[in-house]
């Protein structure tokens, strides 16, 4: 019970569970770990594959036999494992050279550069079976007002996902984009700084078909807002493309804990809504195990992220299943929300007396919605005490 199988899609970055613990404040706390070891552990932990920047597999500045090495030493585990890779990205945030942004750096070169990097990586994850690739704009922003036109900067954006997009057009690639939003760190404030910033993006785009979001957790929590209604909202337009599930406790830093941390509550209504909703992507984990601990703690941590999404998995099919929460979503009107409100077209809405003249809004307002009830039955099946 609780145990994952590869069926669950449970999926990890390298650099999750390779994450050595340093922060603004202190050094790394555990050793590098080699990428072979983590796709081995996370198989045997039951995930169905990993997910990786390009620094991850392949150290910055390696030559191109230190490539082929390792990608090598890669593709021997994944076909020793089963473990798959479906989603790839680039590292734009951690050389100095990016510390102004990588696609919207006022330097045009670095611009350049960032494109080339990203381009080149997308070979790879398409070998390597990815059909999703994401981008995480971590440096787009600013400290400060002038520093960034940030209408121009939009325009620089747009430029790269547009050549993105006829790259792998033109290659004939099963490649799809996702951006991923966050409000701020390491900038001060960050381009597309939530899902709702990122889908009216991505709406300018030249193929807009060919971009989406991997909306992370702990990153519109960042910003105060309601993860699963990102995710409705994400799903509503058709643009959840991938996800990153982990944990955060309010507005603060980006604490990335592992998923079942932090707000549970948002956690059980995504599950719900991820469940029941038909997205069949991956259950991507992005987390960073705490660095108190040891490796110990990296591989209970990554075992929990699956567990966590399993159990409540569990908790919000029986709240589902439950007489009583039918009857109560019944009596909150939850299927007079799921009909259209003027079916019978404007004209008959206009020319219907029961509607507006003859309505009586006094009555109708004092109908009780129920809500109370039925939030208690959600918690008390998150409890497990039903
Ligand atoms: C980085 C960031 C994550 C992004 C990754 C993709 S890397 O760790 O904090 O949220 O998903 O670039
Ligand atoms: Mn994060
Ligand atoms: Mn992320
Ligand atoms: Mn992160």
């Amino acid at each position: 019970r609780f145990t994952p199988t590869p069926e669950d899609k449970f999926t990890f970055g390298l650099w999750t569970v390779g994450w050595q613990g340093a922060d603004p404040f202190g050094a790394a706390t555990r050793p590098a770990l080699d990428p072979v070891e983590s796709v081995e552990r996370l198989a045997a932990l039951g995930a169905y594959g990993v997910t990786f920047h390009d620094d991850d597999l392949i150290p910055f500045g390696s030559s191109d036999a230190e490539r082929e090495t390792a990608v090598k030493r890669f593709r021997e585990a994944l076909d020793r494992t089963g473990m798959k890779v479906p989603m790839a990205t680039t590292n734009l945030f951690t050389h100095p050279v990016f510390k102004d942004g990588a696609f919207t750096a006022n330097d045009r070169d670095v611009r350049r550069y960032a494109l080339r990097k990203t381009l080149r990586n997308i070979d790879l994850a398409v070998e390597l079976g990815a059909t999703v690739y994401v981008a995480w704009g971590g440096r787009e922003g600013a400290e400060s007002g002038a520093a960034k036109d940030v209408r121009v900067a939009l325009d620089r954006m747009k430029e790269a996902f547009d050549l993105l997009g006829q790259y792998v057009t033109e290659q004939g690639y099963d490649l799809r984009f996702a951006i991923e939003p966050k409000p701020n760190e390491p900038r001060g404030d960050i381009l597309l700084p939530t899902i709702g910033h990122a889908l009216a993006f991505i709406e300018r785009l030249e193929r807009p078909e060919l971009v989406g979001v991997n909306p992370e957790t702990g990153h519109e929590q960042m910003a105060g807002l309601n993860f699963p209604h990102g995710i409705a909202q994400a799903l509503w337009a058709g643009k959840l493309f991938h996800i990153d599930l982990n944990g955060q406790s309010g507005i603060k830093y980006d604490q990335d804990f592992r998923f079942g941390a932090g707000d549970l509550r948002q956690a059980f209504w995504l599950v719900d809504l991820l469940e029941t909703a038909g997205y069949e992507g991956p259950r991507h984990f992005d987390f960073k195990p705490v660095r108190t601990d040891g490796f110990d703690g990296v591989w209970e941590s990554a075992k929990n992220c699956m567990r966590n999404y399993l159990v409540l998995k569990e908790r919000a099919a029986a709240f589902r299943a439950d007489p009583e929460v039918r009857e109560a979503l019944t009596a909150s009107r939850l299927h007079e929300l799921a009909l259209p409100t003027a079916e019978d077209g404007l004209a008959s809405l206009l020319a219907d007396k029961t509607a507006y003249e003859e309505f009586d809004p006094a009555a109708a307002a004092e109908r009780s919605m129920a809500f109370e009830r039925l939030d208690q039955l959600a918690l008390d099946h998150l409890l497990a005490v039903r």
